[in-house]
């Protein structure tokens, strides 16, 4: 599969989205977008990858949407086109854990994007914000939504409502970032993290996926009763046999992703 504007590569079990359209500061345009659901799909169906990293440049994981693209489009025609919607749940929808690994600007649909993914690793560098106010409109692609339910009300209202940044140390100590890293580390720790996740069996890994991602959507006594179920069923697995006689033989376990 041939892409323009990503680097797509396998290391190890892991597959790694380079998103590299440098000079619009990887604006995310349609074809990008286009592209980035065609390489999550085909990651997510490579049986080789057990975890997905995406990334951007030192510069910026993205900038936004882009505003040259979109500046002059009617109400009819993005109603009528879906416009974005099309394009942009398709990281949301991957069954694989996917991590964000954001050095420099995460805005407006950039920062959706990192948020789409199931957790963000940051660089030093990572600035994010929703800066859709300034340029007259809103956060279209779940900012108001994901955002407020990580960081709670007060600060996701601060940072739509001003358009301003913030850096990796707040996104860190507020919940929307997982971990913090040196700039030249960055993708080397996402990858380690994603090496890690993809050593353990798949089966339990996209259940334990499910299971958290299910507390975003649901009452506590729903996303408890779906946990239930998804634990009752992993020991339907040979690899929680596997798991759990590894560890009583003092030995690493061989998982075989069944
Ligand atoms: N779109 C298009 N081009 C962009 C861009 C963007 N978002 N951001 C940067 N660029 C381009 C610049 O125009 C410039 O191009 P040239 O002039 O060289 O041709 C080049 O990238 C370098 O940018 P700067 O010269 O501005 O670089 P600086 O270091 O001075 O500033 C900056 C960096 C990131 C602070 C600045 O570029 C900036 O403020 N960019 C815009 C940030 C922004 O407002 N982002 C939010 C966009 S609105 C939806 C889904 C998503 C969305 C909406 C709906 N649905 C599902 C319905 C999302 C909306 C948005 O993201």
């Amino acid at each position: 599969m041939s892409y323009e504007m990503l680097l797509v590569e396998t290391r190890g079990a892991v597959g790694l989205i380079t998103l590299n359209r440098p000079k619009a500061l990887n604006a995310l345009c349609a074809q990008l977008m286009q592209e980035l659901g065609r390489a999550v799909a085909a990651l997510d169906a490579d049986d080789a990858v057990g975890a997905i990293v995406i990334t951007g440049s030192e510069r910026a994981f993205a900038a936004g949407a882009d505003i040259k693209e979109m500046k002059d489009f009617t109400f009819a025609e993005v109603f009528g086109s879906n416009f974005i919607t099309r394009d942009w749940e398709h990281v949301s929808r991957v069954r694989k854990p996917v991590i964000a690994a954001v050095a420099g600007f995460a805005l407006g649909g950039g920062c959706e994007l990192a948020m789409m993914c199931d957790m963000i690793l940051a660089a030093d560098t990572a600035k994010f914000g929703q800066p859709e106010v300034t340029i007259g409109t809103i956060p279209g692609a779940g900012g108001t939504q994901r955002l407020t339910r990580v960081v709670g009300k007060s600060k996701a209202m601060h940072m739509v409502l001003t358009g301003e940044m913030i850096g990796a140390e707040e996104a860190e100590r507020i919940g929307l970032v997982a971990k913090v890293y040196p700039a030249a580390d960055l993708v080397a720790e996402a990858v380690k993290t994603a090496e890690k996740i993809a050593s353990f069996s798949r089966p339990i890994i996209a259940m334990a996926k499910e299971a958290v991602s299910k507390a975003y959507e649901t009452t506590l006594t729903e996303g408890i009763g779906f946990e239930r179920r998804l634990f009752h069923a992993t020991f339907a697995t040979d690899d929680q046999k596997e798991g759990m006689t590894a560890f009583a033989e003092k030995r690493k376990a061989d998982y075989k992703h069944r």
